[in-house]
C-alpha cells in the first residue's frame, strides 16, 4: 500500500496576488511541506512558459501545489507537468460530464488542456528552489471571452463557455486537488507509465501533423510518441526528433 496523497493541505487562499507559483516559491523556500497549495481569486502577473503571461481574472481557478518529489527533480518537471495536464483533463471531464453531446477534451502536449479545440487550462512547472517542483495550473472556469485580452480570445474557453453554465468553485477546487492527488500519488508508486497512458488516450498532439516552434526549431512533422521523460517524439524528412522544450501546434492534415 502506497501512503495516499493529499494535496491541498495547508492551503492558502489569497483574494489577488502576483502569481501564486512567486508566492508558493517563497512559501518553499520558508520551508513549507509537500501539499501546500496557493490558490488565488485573481492574479495580475500569472506566468505562462517562456516567459509568456497567463491572463488570470476572476472567474477562473489559479492555483500552485508544491511538491517535493523524491529524487531528480530536474528531470522529473516534464513528466510532473503531463501529471498535472492528466489531471486537470480529468477535472474538466468530470465537471463537464452531463447529459447533451460529449465535450472532447484533450491534453495538447506539453502542458495545455484543449476543450472542443480551445484552449481550457495550462499548466507550469518550475523547479525552485532545489528539491521542489511548484506545479502551477489554470483552469477557466467560470471565465468568458469578454473578460480575456483580445489576441487570447480566439484560442482560449472556458468551462463555462462550452457547458452552457457555471461551476461551483469550491466543488472544481476539490475536484481538481483529488484528481492531482491521485494522479500524482500514482506517479509516486508507479511512474511516469501510467500517467503516459493516459495522456496517450487523451491527446491532441500524438498521431497528428504538427509544427514544432521554440529555441532553435522551427519545423513540422509527425508527433510519433511521448518519451519515458516526458519529452515529444517527433518525425520529419525521415529523420526521429526529441523536442524537450518548445511549442507544438496541431496543423490540419
Ligand atoms: C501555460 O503557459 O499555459 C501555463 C499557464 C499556467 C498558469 C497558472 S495560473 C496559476 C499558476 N500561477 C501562475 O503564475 N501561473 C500558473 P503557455 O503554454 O506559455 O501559454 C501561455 C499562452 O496562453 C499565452 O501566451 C496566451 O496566448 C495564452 N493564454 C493566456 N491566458 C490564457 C487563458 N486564461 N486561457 C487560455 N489561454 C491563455
Amino acid at each position: 500500500m502506497t501512503t495516499p496523497v493529499d494535496l491541498g493541505r495547508p492551503l492558502v487562499r489569497l483574494e489577488e496576488v502576483d502569481s501564486t507559483n512567486r508566492v508558493a516559491a517563497e512559501l518553499a523556500a520558508q520551508g513549507a511541506p509537500e501539499g501546500t497549495t496557493v490558490v488565488a481569486e485573481a492574479q495580475t502577473g500569472g506566468l505562462g512558459r517562456l516567459g509568456r503571461a497567463w491572463s488570470s481574472p476572476r472567474g477562473g481557478l489559479w492555483l500552485t501545489t508544491l511538491l517535493r518529489p523524491p529524487a531528480a527533480v530536474a528531470e522529473s518537471v516534464a513528466t510532473l507537468a503531463l501529471v498535472g495536464g492528466v489531471a486537470v483533463a480529468e477535472t474538466a471531464r468530470r465537471l463537464i460530464a452531463g447529459p447533451g453531446p460529449t465535450p472532447e477534451v484533450r491534453v495538447k502536449w506539453p502542458n495545455d488542456v484543449h476543450l472542443n479545440g480551445r484552449k481550457v487550462a495550462g499548466v507550469l512547472g518550475q523547479v525552485h528552489p532545489p528539491g521542489v517542483v511548484l506545479l502551477g495550473v489554470g483552469l477557466n472556469l467560470n471565465v468568458f471571452p469578454d473578460d480575456l485580452p483580445a489576441e487570447v480570445r480566439p484560442l482560449a474557453t472556458s468551462l463555462a463557455q462550452e457547458a452552457g453554465r457555471s461551476f461551483d468553485p469550491e466543488g472544481a477546487l476539490g475536484t481538481l486537488l483529488d484528481e492531482l492527488s491521485a494522479w500524482y500519488g500514482r506517479w509516486l508508486a508507479e511512474g511516469f507509465a501510467p500517467v503516459r497512458r493516459r495522456c496517450l488516450e487523451l491527446t491532441a498532439t500524438v498521431g497528428r501533423t504538427v509544427w514544432v516552434s521554440g529555441p532553435g526549431l522551427d519545423f513540422t512533422g509527425e508527433a510519433l510518441d511521448i518519451m519515458d521523460d516526458g519529452a515529444l517524439l517527433v518525425r520529419s524528412g525521415g529523420r526521429d526528433v526529441v523536442i524537450r522544450a518548445g511549442d507544438v501546434s496541431v496543423r490540419a492534415r
